[in-house]
């Protein structure tokens, strides 16, 4: 439970002070909506780090070469949000 209380902690501080460097994120295919597709890129290169097969920086929301739980919080936190052109 400590654990899931940090990562609440850490995503909202994150988002409350934007300062996700993918500015990308959460809409990571730039369609206007975030939905399963955005999830399902960040699932593909799940546990990836910069400079592996697999990494893509460009579902790296944070910026801090992993692709990881906090990558994924991300967009999750936003599903089903539709975005401003
Ligand atoms: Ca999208
Ligand atoms: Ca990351």
């Amino acid at each position: 439970m400590v654990a899931i209380a940090w990562i609440q902690m850490m995503v909202r501080v994150q988002y409350n002070y934007r300062i996700w460097k993918n500015t990308n994120c959460p809409d990571l295919n730039s369609d206007g909506i975030v939905n399963i597709m955005d999830l399902i890129s960040v699932a593909v290169s799940f546990g990836t780090s910069r400079g592996e097969a697999g990494y893509n920086v460009a579902v790296d929301c944070n910026g801090d070469g992993v692709i990881d739980l906090m990558d994924l919080i991300a967009v999750a936190t936003k599903f089903g949000q539709v975005l401003p052109n």
